[in-house]
């Protein structure tokens, strides 16, 4: 087993929590020290630097959200005089308003860390050629993937999004071994790799995120591509792709930096830590930024925590389960709640069904119907998926069977819900 760096990965768990207590004294003394935002905020919750405990009052301070990002847009919140920023990153999210993330040297060196650990932990190892897909811009997925590959020593072909035939003969043509893409747009590679009956044999890592994927969605990615895939996370707000962590071969659960970031898995009810094993929305505190630090950041994502026990690979970070779904994306029709996820975890066990699908709500006066579009091959019926969905569901959705290859096509991130008035 190959570590990036083997001192902070395998650190046993009382050194990573006497870290983590010394560096929150400091980021809570930092922040309010450096920002007019975090100073009011900290105060109005009554915290003291000089008497905050630690870990052990980190319950006490006020939790960080997306519309803080939107309000102190451009750099409201940031730590740092501006002559200080090297970098930013930006998403917009489904409101359009922005989030943005500056970054000063120190920043970028610590996304490079968190991302060339995660390329090692897939096994990258340095002069492999490395294939970035994620777009180069004010989304982090390319920066991200670039910073990580170059720190980890890597060969990168930097391709960016889109002509997904160039992207396949630049991989052959390369030996391209590691590809670092939105989960979705693996999927196009594979569809356009059988039209030009082309194979990429020197292809073994694949390193994915931004979206959630089902374990299925995993099988049918690692089986068409011949890769072991890997699951990676992070966001904009934390300091983009891969801070957070990513799985390791044992595809246990996906290692959390804790050395860097603090993980709370909380009640999204009440604001309440919830034990582990019990899932909740992700809640992150960054323990080493300097621009623009996170103190509990309400991530919106569901997840909970697997183990804080010594991994087989040796890393001792605690293990999250996969991003099952955001709080924003739970639907609930016919007073059911269900994830998106759900449904592809069902209709993936379809045989004949293929992972191209959209979900249609129709909205006729507050009455909502679901109906669910996706590709198969000859032989599978509306009737057949209606059938399945209804044992995961409870009710009985419109079931609809398109021919394979003719479903849009996503660009960047799926979109797989979409919203009709009737
Ligand atoms: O999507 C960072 C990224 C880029 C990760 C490329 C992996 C690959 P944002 O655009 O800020 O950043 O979106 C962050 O995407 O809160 C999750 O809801 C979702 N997300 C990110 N990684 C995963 C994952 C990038 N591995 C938001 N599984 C997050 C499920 C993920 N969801």
């Amino acid at each position: 087993m190959r570590y990036h760096n083997e001192k902070a990965e395998t650190m046993p768990r009382g050194e990573i929590e006497a870290l983590q207590d010394r560096l929150l004294r400091e980021t809570v003394k930092r922040v309010m020290a450096r920002s007019e935002w975090f100073r009011s905020r900290f105060e109005a919750a009554g915290i003291d630097p000089a008497t905050f405990r630690g870990l052990e009052d980190i319950g006490k301070l006020p939790f960080m959200s997306k519309t803080d990002f939107r309000e102190q847009y451009p750099l409201g919140m940031c730590c740092v005089p501006k002559t200080e920023l090297k970098e930013m990153h930006m998403s917009s999210g489904s409101t359009g308003t922005p989030v943005v993330m500056p970054y000063t040297a120190a920043d970028l060196a610590q996304w490079s860390e968190c991302m060339a650990r995660c390329y090692v932990m897939a096994g990258a190892n340095p002069g492999d050629v490395c294939q970035i897909t994620p777009g180069f811009g004010l989304f982090n997925g390319g920066f991200g993937f670039y910073h990580g590959a170059r720190a980890a020593g890597l060969f990168v072909v930097p391709t960016g999004s889109g002509n997904t035939a160039r992207q396949i003969r630049l991989a052959r043509d390369f030996g391209t071994r590691v590809l670092g893409s939105v989960v979705s747009y693996s999927l196009r590679i594979m569809e356009v790799m059988d039209e030009m009956k082309v194979t990429l044999p020197s292809l073994k890592i694949g390193i994915f995120g931004a979206e959630s994927f089902s374990d299925e969605m995993k099988r049918r990615i690692h089986d068409g591509l011949g890769i072991d895939a890997f699951d990676i996370y992070g966001m904009t707000e934390t300091g983009g792709v891969g801070t957070l962590g990513q799985d390791c071969p044992e595809h246990c659960g996906l290692h959390q930096w804790e050395d860097q970031y603090i993980i709370e898995i909380v009640d999204p009810r009440t604001g309440k830590a919830l034990p582990d094993g019990e899932v909740g929305e992700v809640v992150a505190t960054s323990l080493t930024r300097e621009a623009l630090p996170v103190v509990r950041f309400r991530t919106g994502d569901l997840s909970r925590v697997v183990s804080r026990e010594k991994c087989a690979c040796g890393r001792t970070h605690l293990r999250l389960d996969r991003i099952s779904g955001r709080l924003d994306d739970m639907l609930i029709i016919s007073g059911v709640n269900f994830f998106p996820l759900q449904i592809e975890q069902a209709l993936l066990k379809i045989p004949g069904v293929l992972p191209e699908y959209r979900l249609i709500i129709k909205d006729h006066d507050g009455t909502k119907k679901l109906r669910v579009e996706v590709e198969a091959e000859p032989g599978v019926t509306g009737h057949t998926v209606a059938k399945v969905l209804k044992e995961v569901l409870g009710f009985t959705p419109e079931g609809d069977v398109y021919a394979p290859g003719t479903l849009p096509r996503p660009e960047g991130k799926a979109k797989r819900v979409f919203f009709e008035k009737v």
